[in-house]
Protein backbone atom coordinates (compact mmCIF):
# COMPACT_ATOMS: atom_id res chain seq x y z
CA UNK A 1 0.00 0.00 0.00
CA UNK A 2 2.71 2.37 0.66
CA UNK A 3 3.40 3.29 -2.84
CA UNK A 4 0.00 4.80 -2.44
CA UNK A 5 1.88 7.96 -0.54
CA UNK A 6 4.32 8.17 -3.53
CA UNK A 7 3.72 11.72 -4.35
CA UNK A 8 6.28 11.95 -7.08
CA UNK A 9 8.49 10.50 -9.44
CA UNK A 10 12.08 11.72 -10.14
CA UNK A 11 12.36 13.69 -12.60
CA UNK A 12 8.49 14.85 -12.71
CA UNK A 13 8.23 18.95 -12.96
CA UNK A 14 6.78 21.17 -10.66
CA UNK A 15 5.90 24.63 -9.73
CA UNK A 16 5.65 25.67 -5.67
CA UNK A 17 3.58 28.28 -4.30
CA UNK A 18 3.64 29.84 -1.28
CA UNK A 19 1.71 32.56 1.10
CA UNK A 20 3.07 35.03 3.09
CA UNK A 21 1.73 37.83 5.59
CA UNK A 22 2.45 41.01 5.25
CA UNK A 23 5.40 41.01 8.16
CA UNK A 24 7.47 38.48 6.73
CA UNK A 25 10.99 39.67 5.89
CA UNK A 26 12.32 38.97 2.52
CA UNK A 27 14.86 36.85 3.65
CA UNK A 28 12.70 34.41 5.98
CA UNK A 29 10.97 34.19 2.72
CA UNK A 30 13.33 33.43 0.63
CA UNK A 31 14.27 30.70 2.86
CA UNK A 32 11.58 29.04 3.55
CA UNK A 33 10.66 28.89 -0.17
CA UNK A 34 14.16 27.12 -1.24
CA UNK A 35 13.39 24.88 1.91
CA UNK A 36 10.31 24.01 -0.35
CA UNK A 37 11.89 23.42 -3.37
CA UNK A 38 15.11 21.34 -1.39
CA UNK A 39 11.63 19.16 -0.04
CA UNK A 40 11.11 18.85 -3.48
CA UNK A 41 14.24 18.41 -5.14
CA UNK A 42 15.20 15.50 -2.70
CA UNK A 43 12.19 13.49 -3.74
CA UNK A 44 13.92 14.25 -7.33
CA UNK A 45 11.28 16.19 -8.67
CA UNK A 46 12.36 19.49 -10.61
CA UNK A 47 11.00 22.86 -9.95
CA UNK A 48 10.80 25.16 -12.68
CA UNK A 49 9.26 27.90 -10.92
CA UNK A 50 7.83 29.55 -7.34
CA UNK A 51 4.87 31.73 -6.94
CA UNK A 52 4.56 33.03 -3.76
CA UNK A 53 1.80 35.70 -2.62
CA UNK A 54 1.24 37.86 0.60
CA UNK A 55 -1.61 37.42 2.57
CA UNK A 56 -2.99 38.05 6.13
CA UNK A 57 -4.15 34.57 5.89
CA UNK A 58 -4.48 31.59 2.84
CA UNK A 59 -7.03 31.99 0.58
CA UNK A 60 -10.25 29.70 2.41
CA UNK A 61 -11.39 28.29 -0.77
CA UNK A 62 -8.14 28.10 -3.17
CA UNK A 63 -5.08 29.08 -1.16
CA UNK A 64 -4.25 32.04 -3.06
CA UNK A 65 -5.87 34.68 -4.74
CA UNK A 66 -8.19 34.74 -7.97
CA UNK A 67 -5.52 36.45 -9.92
CA UNK A 68 -2.31 34.83 -8.89
CA UNK A 69 -4.32 31.00 -9.23
CA UNK A 70 -4.77 31.99 -13.00
CA UNK A 71 -0.87 33.11 -13.25
CA UNK A 72 -0.16 29.84 -11.77
CA UNK A 73 -2.95 27.63 -14.03
CA UNK A 74 -1.28 29.36 -17.09
CA UNK A 75 2.17 28.71 -16.49
CA UNK A 76 1.00 25.11 -15.29
CA UNK A 77 -0.53 24.46 -18.68
CA UNK A 78 1.96 26.51 -20.43
CA UNK A 79 4.81 24.39 -19.26
CA UNK A 80 3.27 21.15 -18.98
CA UNK A 81 3.92 21.20 -15.37
CA UNK A 82 3.30 18.25 -13.69
CA UNK A 83 2.47 18.97 -10.01
CA UNK A 84 1.49 22.22 -8.08
CA UNK A 85 3.07 22.18 -4.77
CA UNK A 86 1.73 24.13 -1.85
CA UNK A 87 3.76 25.28 1.20
CA UNK A 88 1.14 24.77 3.86
CA UNK A 89 -1.39 21.99 4.21
CA UNK A 90 -4.69 22.13 2.63
CA UNK A 91 -8.14 20.85 3.49
CA UNK A 92 -10.01 18.31 1.00
CA UNK A 93 -12.09 21.51 -0.10
CA UNK A 94 -8.93 23.50 -1.11
CA UNK A 95 -7.77 20.57 -2.78
CA UNK A 96 -11.07 19.80 -4.41
CA UNK A 97 -11.22 23.34 -5.63
CA UNK A 98 -7.69 23.62 -6.90
CA UNK A 99 -7.94 20.27 -9.08
CA UNK A 100 -10.87 22.10 -11.00
CA UNK A 101 -8.46 25.51 -11.61
CA UNK A 102 -6.09 23.22 -12.59
CA UNK A 103 -7.61 19.78 -14.58
CA UNK A 104 -11.22 21.39 -15.75
CA UNK A 105 -14.34 20.65 -14.44
CA UNK A 106 -13.74 16.96 -16.19
CA UNK A 107 -12.01 15.66 -12.96
CA UNK A 108 -11.75 11.97 -13.94
CA UNK A 109 -9.03 12.56 -16.21
CA UNK A 110 -6.99 14.75 -14.06
CA UNK A 111 -3.13 14.70 -15.14
CA UNK A 112 -2.17 17.68 -12.86
CA UNK A 113 -1.23 16.56 -9.27
CA UNK A 114 -1.83 18.98 -6.12
CA UNK A 115 0.44 18.43 -3.32
CA UNK A 116 1.03 20.01 0.18
CA UNK A 117 4.52 20.11 2.51
CA UNK A 118 2.70 17.46 4.77
CA UNK A 119 2.64 14.88 1.87
CA UNK A 120 6.36 15.55 0.63
CA UNK A 121 7.78 15.06 4.24
CA UNK A 122 5.63 12.26 4.87
CA UNK A 123 6.66 11.03 1.88
CA UNK A 124 10.64 11.36 2.30
CA UNK A 125 10.43 10.47 5.70
CA UNK A 126 9.07 6.50 4.02
CA UNK A 127 11.89 6.82 1.76
CA UNK A 128 14.63 6.92 4.15
CA UNK A 129 12.89 4.58 7.28
CA UNK A 130 15.75 1.96 7.63
CA UNK A 131 13.90 -0.04 10.56
CA UNK A 132 10.31 -1.65 10.76
CA UNK A 133 9.43 0.96 13.75
CA UNK A 134 10.35 3.84 11.25
CA UNK A 135 8.28 2.46 8.54
CA UNK A 136 5.31 1.76 11.10
CA UNK A 137 5.49 5.44 12.64
CA UNK A 138 5.63 6.86 8.88
CA UNK A 139 2.72 4.68 7.50
CA UNK A 140 0.32 5.31 10.68
CA UNK A 141 1.08 9.08 9.62
CA UNK A 142 0.32 8.61 6.18
CA UNK A 143 -2.85 6.77 6.99
CA UNK A 144 -3.73 9.29 9.81
CA UNK A 145 -3.41 12.02 7.19
CA UNK A 146 -5.54 10.51 4.40
CA UNK A 147 -8.16 10.00 6.75
CA UNK A 148 -10.24 13.13 7.03
CA UNK A 149 -9.22 13.58 3.31
CA UNK A 150 -10.59 10.52 1.68
CA UNK A 151 -13.36 12.19 -1.25
CA UNK A 152 -14.65 11.55 -4.22
CA UNK A 153 -11.38 13.41 -5.51
CA UNK A 154 -9.26 11.10 -3.67
CA UNK A 155 -7.45 7.14 -4.97
CA UNK A 156 -10.05 4.70 -4.58
CA UNK A 157 -7.75 2.01 -2.27
CA UNK A 158 -8.98 -1.12 -3.49
CA UNK A 159 -7.80 -0.54 -7.10
CA UNK A 160 -5.47 2.31 -6.69
CA UNK A 161 -2.81 2.57 -9.05
CA UNK A 162 -0.07 4.80 -7.05
CA UNK A 163 0.22 8.22 -6.57
CA UNK A 164 -2.22 10.88 -4.78
CA UNK A 165 -3.90 12.44 -7.20
CA UNK A 166 -6.23 9.36 -8.69
CA UNK A 167 -10.02 9.67 -8.39
CA UNK A 168 -11.82 7.41 -7.39
CA UNK A 169 -15.33 6.36 -7.87
CA UNK A 170 -18.65 6.68 -5.89
CA UNK A 171 -19.68 7.47 -2.46
CA UNK A 172 -20.04 3.58 -1.50
CA UNK A 173 -16.32 2.54 -2.58
CA UNK A 174 -15.46 6.02 -0.36
CA UNK A 175 -17.14 4.25 2.79
CA UNK A 176 -15.12 1.45 2.00
CA UNK A 177 -12.12 3.11 1.92
CA UNK A 178 -12.57 4.98 5.40
CA UNK A 179 -13.02 1.32 6.56
CA UNK A 180 -10.02 -0.09 5.11
CA UNK A 181 -7.92 2.93 6.41
CA UNK A 182 -9.45 2.99 9.99
CA UNK A 183 -8.76 -0.96 9.91
CA UNK A 184 -5.17 -0.14 8.63
CA UNK A 185 -4.88 2.88 11.33
CA UNK A 186 -5.98 0.23 14.49
CA UNK A 187 -3.33 -2.57 12.74
CA UNK A 188 -0.40 -0.14 13.02
CA UNK A 189 -0.91 1.45 16.65
CA UNK A 190 -0.91 -2.63 17.56
CA UNK A 191 2.43 -3.34 15.71
CA UNK A 192 3.77 0.20 17.15
CA UNK A 193 2.84 -0.79 20.36
CA UNK A 194 4.65 -3.66 20.24
CA UNK A 195 7.76 -2.80 19.17
CA UNK A 196 7.58 -0.02 21.32
CA UNK A 197 7.53 -2.45 24.17
CA UNK A 198 10.31 -3.92 23.10
CA UNK A 199 12.38 -0.28 22.77
CA UNK A 200 11.25 0.83 26.53
CA UNK A 201 12.66 -2.51 27.60
CA UNK A 202 15.76 -1.83 25.65
CA UNK A 203 16.18 1.86 26.70
CA UNK A 204 15.74 0.84 30.31
CA UNK A 205 18.51 -1.18 30.60
CA UNK A 206 21.25 1.58 29.78
CA UNK A 207 19.97 3.52 32.94
CA UNK A 208 22.86 4.00 34.46
CA UNK A 209 24.37 5.34 31.39
CA UNK A 210 24.98 9.12 30.64
CA UNK A 211 22.98 9.43 27.22
CA UNK A 212 23.47 12.55 25.36
CA UNK A 213 21.26 13.56 21.80
CA UNK A 214 22.18 14.93 18.73
CA UNK A 215 19.33 17.14 18.10
CA UNK A 216 19.09 20.30 15.28
CA UNK A 217 17.02 20.89 12.17
CA UNK A 218 17.55 18.91 9.13
CA UNK A 219 20.41 19.02 7.14
CA UNK A 220 23.16 20.75 9.87
CA UNK A 221 25.34 17.87 10.23
CA UNK A 222 24.11 16.26 13.01
CA UNK A 223 25.13 12.60 11.57
CA UNK A 224 28.47 13.75 10.54
CA UNK A 225 29.17 14.43 14.06
CA UNK A 226 27.86 11.50 15.27
CA UNK A 227 30.24 9.74 12.65
CA UNK A 228 33.43 11.68 13.61
CA UNK A 229 32.71 11.48 17.31
CA UNK A 230 31.99 7.66 17.17
CA UNK A 231 33.70 6.55 14.12
CA UNK A 232 30.09 5.11 13.22
CA UNK A 233 29.18 4.56 9.69
CA UNK A 234 26.14 6.18 9.73
CA UNK A 235 24.18 7.86 6.49
CA UNK A 236 25.05 11.85 5.93
CA UNK A 237 23.94 13.39 2.95
CA UNK A 238 23.08 16.80 1.78
CA UNK A 239 19.46 15.86 1.14
CA UNK A 240 16.41 16.63 4.16
CA UNK A 241 16.05 13.93 6.24
CA UNK A 242 18.70 11.61 4.97
CA UNK A 243 18.37 10.32 8.89
CA UNK A 244 14.59 8.90 10.34
CA UNK A 245 15.71 6.24 12.55
CA UNK A 246 17.60 6.93 15.58
CA UNK A 247 21.10 5.27 15.86
CA UNK A 248 23.17 5.27 19.46
CA UNK A 249 26.62 4.44 19.80
CA UNK A 250 28.57 4.25 22.43
CA UNK A 251 31.26 6.65 22.76
CA UNK A 252 34.13 7.51 25.08
CA UNK A 253 35.74 10.50 26.09
CA UNK A 254 38.90 10.36 28.45
CA UNK A 255 38.11 7.05 29.78
CA UNK A 256 34.44 8.24 30.22
CA UNK A 257 31.26 6.36 28.30
CA UNK A 258 28.42 7.76 27.15
CA UNK A 259 25.85 6.72 24.60
CA UNK A 260 25.34 8.72 21.74
CA UNK A 261 21.63 8.84 19.55
CA UNK A 262 21.90 10.54 16.48
CA UNK A 263 18.00 11.11 15.38
CA UNK A 264 15.73 12.40 12.64
CA UNK A 265 15.63 16.32 12.06
CA UNK A 266 13.46 18.79 12.89
CA UNK A 267 11.51 21.33 10.44
CA UNK A 268 9.34 24.08 10.73
CA UNK A 269 5.59 23.11 9.52
CA UNK A 270 6.42 19.53 10.55
CA UNK A 271 3.45 17.46 10.25
CA UNK A 272 1.88 17.03 13.57
CA UNK A 273 1.17 13.61 12.97
CA UNK A 274 4.16 12.77 12.08
CA UNK A 275 5.52 14.01 16.01
CA UNK A 276 2.78 11.84 17.35
CA UNK A 277 3.65 8.62 15.42
CA UNK A 278 7.36 9.46 16.31
CA UNK A 279 6.92 8.99 20.01
CA UNK A 280 9.21 6.80 20.46
CA UNK A 281 11.73 7.42 18.37
CA UNK A 282 12.03 11.22 20.26
CA UNK A 283 11.93 9.32 23.40
CA UNK A 284 15.24 9.34 22.95
CA UNK A 285 15.22 12.85 22.82
CA UNK A 286 13.55 13.14 25.75
CA UNK A 287 15.15 10.71 27.92
CA UNK A 288 18.49 12.15 27.46
CA UNK A 289 20.75 13.69 30.01
CA UNK A 290 22.19 16.16 27.83
CA UNK A 291 21.68 17.62 24.43
CA UNK A 292 24.09 18.91 21.81
CA UNK A 293 21.72 21.13 19.73
CA UNK A 294 23.27 21.54 16.55
CA UNK A 295 23.35 24.45 14.41
CA UNK A 296 24.11 25.30 10.76
CA UNK A 297 25.54 28.63 11.25
CA UNK A 298 25.44 29.24 7.37
CA UNK A 299 21.89 29.09 6.71
CA UNK A 300 20.67 32.36 6.19
CA UNK A 301 17.80 31.79 8.48
CA UNK A 302 19.79 29.74 11.20
CA UNK A 303 18.29 31.58 14.04
CA UNK A 304 14.93 30.67 13.09
CA UNK A 305 15.74 27.09 12.83
CA UNK A 306 17.06 27.45 16.28
CA UNK A 307 13.32 28.87 17.18
CA UNK A 308 12.10 25.89 15.26
CA UNK A 309 14.43 23.04 17.29
CA UNK A 310 13.46 25.07 20.59
CA UNK A 311 9.90 25.44 19.98
CA UNK A 312 9.76 21.59 18.94
CA UNK A 313 11.52 20.37 22.18
CA UNK A 314 9.32 22.04 24.31
CA UNK A 315 6.33 20.64 22.24
CA UNK A 316 7.78 17.13 22.73
CA UNK A 317 8.55 17.81 26.19
CA UNK A 318 12.58 17.94 26.18
CA UNK A 319 13.24 20.75 28.01
CA UNK A 320 15.51 22.04 31.12
CA UNK A 321 18.37 19.62 29.89
CA UNK A 322 22.22 20.77 30.02
CA UNK A 323 22.35 22.03 26.13
CA UNK A 324 25.95 22.18 24.14
CA UNK A 325 25.03 24.98 21.23
CA UNK A 326 27.46 24.04 18.43
CA UNK A 327 27.66 26.27 15.60
CA UNK A 328 28.71 23.96 12.78
CA UNK A 329 29.56 24.42 9.07
CA UNK A 330 31.80 28.22 9.83
CA UNK A 331 33.95 27.06 7.12
CA UNK A 332 31.39 27.88 4.87
CA UNK A 333 31.16 31.24 6.62
CA UNK A 334 32.97 34.35 4.70
CA UNK A 335 36.98 34.57 6.71
CA UNK A 336 36.14 37.64 8.52
CA UNK A 337 33.00 36.55 9.80
CA UNK A 338 34.72 32.82 10.50
CA UNK A 339 36.11 34.49 13.71
CA UNK A 340 32.78 35.56 14.71
CA UNK A 341 31.17 32.17 14.54
CA UNK A 342 33.94 30.85 16.64
CA UNK A 343 32.17 32.08 19.93
CA UNK A 344 33.08 29.75 22.95
CA UNK A 345 31.47 31.70 25.68
CA UNK A 346 32.33 28.43 28.55
CA UNK A 347 29.00 29.91 30.72
CA UNK A 348 26.47 29.99 27.46
CA UNK A 349 28.13 26.47 26.11
CA UNK A 350 28.33 27.86 22.97
CA UNK A 351 30.85 26.98 20.10
CA UNK A 352 31.46 26.87 16.42
CA UNK A 353 33.26 23.79 14.44
CA UNK A 354 33.43 22.34 11.30
CA UNK A 355 32.54 19.12 11.79
CA UNK A 356 33.81 18.09 7.87
CA UNK A 357 36.92 20.55 8.00
CA UNK A 358 37.47 19.44 11.71
CA UNK A 359 37.94 23.03 12.82
CA UNK A 360 37.91 23.10 16.55
CA UNK A 361 37.15 20.13 17.61
CA UNK A 362 39.42 19.77 20.66
CA UNK A 363 37.42 22.31 21.94
CA UNK A 364 33.93 20.75 21.30
CA UNK A 365 34.55 17.63 22.97
CA UNK A 366 36.10 19.09 25.84
CA UNK A 367 32.86 20.97 26.04
CA UNK A 368 30.96 17.50 25.78
CA UNK A 369 33.62 15.72 28.26
CA UNK A 370 32.67 18.98 30.88
CA UNK A 371 29.22 18.11 30.07
CA UNK A 372 29.43 14.36 30.14
CA UNK A 373 31.56 13.74 33.46
CA UNK A 374 29.42 15.74 35.61
CA UNK A 375 26.14 13.55 35.07
CA UNK A 376 28.56 10.46 34.96
CA UNK A 377 29.58 11.57 39.21
CA UNK A 378 26.09 11.94 39.68
CA UNK A 379 24.87 8.11 38.46
CA UNK A 380 27.95 6.59 39.57
CA UNK A 381 28.29 8.25 42.91
CA UNK A 382 31.24 5.64 43.99
CA UNK A 383 33.34 5.94 40.87
CA UNK A 384 35.49 8.59 42.91
CA UNK A 385 35.94 6.67 46.15
N1 LIG B 1 30.69 22.67 4.60
C1 LIG B 1 30.32 21.85 5.58
N2 LIG B 1 29.40 20.90 5.32
C2 LIG B 1 29.05 20.09 6.34
C3 LIG B 1 29.59 20.22 7.65
N3 LIG B 1 29.03 19.27 8.43
C4 LIG B 1 28.17 18.58 7.64
N4 LIG B 1 28.16 19.07 6.37
C5 LIG B 1 27.40 18.60 5.22
O1 LIG B 1 26.01 18.90 5.44
C6 LIG B 1 25.18 17.89 4.85
C7 LIG B 1 24.23 17.33 5.89
O2 LIG B 1 24.94 16.61 6.85
P1 LIG B 1 24.26 15.48 7.73
O3 LIG B 1 25.28 15.04 8.72
O4 LIG B 1 23.59 14.48 6.88
O5 LIG B 1 23.15 16.38 8.46
P2 LIG B 1 22.00 15.88 9.44
O6 LIG B 1 21.83 16.99 10.42
O7 LIG B 1 22.30 14.53 9.97
O8 LIG B 1 20.77 15.88 8.45
P3 LIG B 1 19.38 15.03 8.50
O9 LIG B 1 19.70 13.64 8.92
O10 LIG B 1 18.94 15.16 7.10
O11 LIG B 1 18.51 15.77 9.47
C8 LIG B 1 26.14 16.83 4.30
O12 LIG B 1 26.30 17.07 2.92
C9 LIG B 1 27.43 17.09 5.06
O13 LIG B 1 28.58 16.70 4.35
C10 LIG B 1 30.57 21.25 7.87
O14 LIG B 1 31.11 21.44 8.96
N5 LIG B 1 30.88 22.03 6.80
MG1 LIG C 1 21.25 12.80 9.81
Amino acid sequence: MSQYFETAKPEETAVIVAVYHNQQDAITMQAYLDELAFLSQTLGVRVRQSFTQRLDKPETKTFVGKGKLQEITEYVKEHEIDMVIFDDDLNPSQVRNLERAFNGSEIEEAKIKILDRSLLILDIFSKRAQTTQAHTQVELAQYQYLLPRLTRMWTHLSKQKGGIGMRGPGEKELETDRRIVKDKIALLRKKLDKIDKQSITRRKAREQTVRVALVGYTNVGKSTLMNLLSKADVFAEDKLFATVDSTVRKVVLNKIPFLLTDTVGFIRKLPTLLIESFKSTLDEIIEADILIHVVDISAPDFENQIEVVNQTLIDIGATDKPTLMVYNKIDLMPPDEQGLAEIHQEDQKIIGISATKKINIDTFTQLLYDLVVEKYYVLNPNYLS
